[in-house]
């Protein structure tokens, strides 16, 4: 359908693996209709997120960024359909956590924008750059989602 092709990265981080918010996060975008396309739980080190959070490394807050992201194991996620990008966005809410609206993820599960949840891409471009840096190419999974004609329409 329409918007098909489009993905973009979800990583529930540390927090919310050790707060056992992993089945929560991902359930909501199921039901919104995405198609997971690949998946893992890895402990991600520096090299890693010094690629994935570039724009941030001079901030006075990117060394504790650094130590929250590798405090333990995190679950990497590509999720794919229409406006996806956008989409998911909406649904991670706020970066601050005390400003993100009630319904979003981090305006349900977390109170601070240090402890936010997730991540999630900000645009096309910074989605397929940051698909790159988690995942090899053949770990994305090409499948036919059975409920598409219900999901898009015709
Ligand atoms: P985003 O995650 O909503 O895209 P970014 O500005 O790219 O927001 O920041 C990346 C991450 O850095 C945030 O999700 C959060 O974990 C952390 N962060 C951002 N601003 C602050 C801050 O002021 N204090 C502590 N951590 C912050």
């Amino acid at each position: 359908g329409a918007g098909n092709g489009f993905q973009t990265l979800v990583l529930v981080k540390p927090d919310a693996v050790q707060r056992r918010l992993v089945g929560d996060v991902i359930g909501r975008f199921e039901r919104r209709g995405f198609k997971l396309v690949a998946m893992k739980l890895l402990q991600a080190d520096r090299g890693l997120l010094d690629q994935h959070y570039q724009h941030l490394q001079q901030k006075p807050f990117y060394p504790a960024l650094l130590a929250y992201m590798t405090s333990g194991p995190l679950v990497a996620m590509v999720w794919e359909g229409y406006n996806v990008v956008r989409s998911t966005r909406a649904m991670v809410g706020d970066t601050d956590s005390a400003k993100a609206a009630a319904g979003t993820i981090r305006g349900d599960l977390s109170m601070h924008v240090s402890r936010n949840v997730v991540h999630a891409s900000d645009s096309v471009e910074t989605a397929l750059k940051e698909i790159g840096f988690w995942f090899q190419r053949d770990e994305l999974v090409a499948w036919e989602c059975g409920d598409s004609q219900y999901t898009y329409g015709p």
